[in-house]
């Protein structure tokens, strides 16, 4: 098949997913084409089934705001047009949805007929979609995609909820790649880290407030208190100013380490023990499912999706979102050496069930149902 990917090429979780998807079907010999605005940053190799076409914005004087949906939508005509796609699939919904749906119906006025699927991340649904400012136009873009998919259950149900939807939604999980997300020998980093042995704990995210990094430092605090720890704090965002006022005000310095957006994460979650995930909603939670494959064990809580990934008593505990007594209780447990492993192992066997290997599949089938209902619906109009 020969598939147009538009995603965020930016660290968040729907790009991530977006571009590992085009990795893995260009490894199953599909043609794969990334259609956005600057190179994703997981796209870190090529081989000659990988394209990249970028979208430019042009500007004018008159422009407050440059119209990058329409630039979206006349790159994706153009790509169409001339690499002859099959399948556009496009991640998170907002503007990427509706700037398809024009692709879509500029492409029929030329005759060509193009199925597009949509894919709902989270926060394109339950933040930023519910809002009066774009709800009309991503009720309209996924009633009128060719398919649509949900990362969990959770997100599909909410989407019901709110938006009147009249199309079915597929429920397909995000994935990992076991062979890159496994748990490394980096003894001489947790050494450096923690020379005096003390427990590390790990949080990972784009810092906005919806994740709660507050909620991180408190139960860090307390965790502290009783077992000797460190933290890391991984990524960046609107909030990690105020983190770090906050780690300045109620930990001691040294205890707390801002590694800021890295490209091997994986690298730091193979010396880790937990990872820590206070969000207050999580369509799926990709971060944490990174650190289960590389074996670290999962405080998460309840929000959204997150107990579809993470199994509480075995990869880790779920608790309510904002109740850090009982997160700090059930993390002292689980550093506790008599059990640590035991939810080191739970960790890694639910992340072998998101192995990448399993969910593609997924995809391309319903790639295959997308495009042979296409064909039938051309059929049935001529
Ligand atoms: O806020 C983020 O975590 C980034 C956001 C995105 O769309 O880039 O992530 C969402 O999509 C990921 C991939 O499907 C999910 O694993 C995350 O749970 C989801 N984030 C939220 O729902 C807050």
């Amino acid at each position: 098949m020969k598939i147009g990917i538009v995603c965020y090429p930016t660290y968040g979780g729907s790009g991530v997913v977006a571009t590992e998807l085009g990795k893995g079907l260009a490894k199953d010999n599909h043609e794969i084409h990334f259609i956005t605005y600057s190179q994703p940053t997981r796209l870190d190799f090529f081989n000659e089934k990988l394209f990249y076409h970028e979208v430019s914005v042009k500007s004018y004087p008159l422009f407050d705001y440059p119209p990058y949906e329409l630039a979206l939508a006349s790159k994706m005509v153009d790509v169409v047009e001339h690499e002859g796609l099959d399948l556009l699939h496009v991640h998170y919904a907002i503007p990427h949805a509706s700037a398809a749906y024009m692709a879509r119906q500029i492409l029929k006025s030329k005759g060509i007929s193009i199925p597009f699927i949509t894919t709902l991340h989270g926060t394109d649904i339950t933040l930023v979609g519910k809002d009066a400012t774009y709800e009309p136009v991503v009720t309209f873009s996924i009633n009128q995609s060719d398919g649509v998919t949900a990362v969990s259950q959770d997100l599909k149900d909410d989407t019901l909820e709110h938006f009147d939807i009249t199309n079915e939604i597929e429920v397909i999980p995000n994935f990992i790649d076991l062979e890159r997300f496994k748990k490394q020998k980096k003894d001489h980093f947790r050494k450096a880290i923690c020379p005096d042995d003390e427990k590390l704990l790990v949080h990972t995210s784009n810092f906005r407030k919806v994740k709660r990094v507050d909620d991180v430092i408190e139960v860090f605090n307390n965790v502290r208190k009783v077992v000797p720890a460190k933290l890391l704090l991984v990524g960046d965002g609107p909030e990690r100013f105020h983190v770090e006022e906050l780690v300045r005000d109620k930990c001691a310095m040294d205890s707390v380490r801002f590694l800021g957006k890295l490209e091997a994460v994986e690298e730091v979650l193979s010396v880790c023990d937990l990872f820590l995930m206070t969000s207050e909603k999580e369509s799926f939670g990709l971060a944490a499912l990174e650190a289960m494959a590389c074996e670290v064990p999962v405080i998460s809580t309840n929000a959204g999706g997150l107990p579809e990934l993470n199994k509480d008593s075995v990869s880790g505990f779920i608790c309510d979102v904002g109740d850090v007594d009982a997160m700090t209780k059930k993390a002292i447990h689980i550093l506790d050496n008599k059990n640590l492993q035991k939810f080191k192992d739970g960790a890694l066997n639910r992340a072998r069930e998101f192995d990448v290997h399993k969910i593609l599949p997924l995809y391309e089938n319903y790639y295959e149902k997308i495009l042979i209902a296409n064909k039938k619906t051309k059929v049935s109009l001529t």
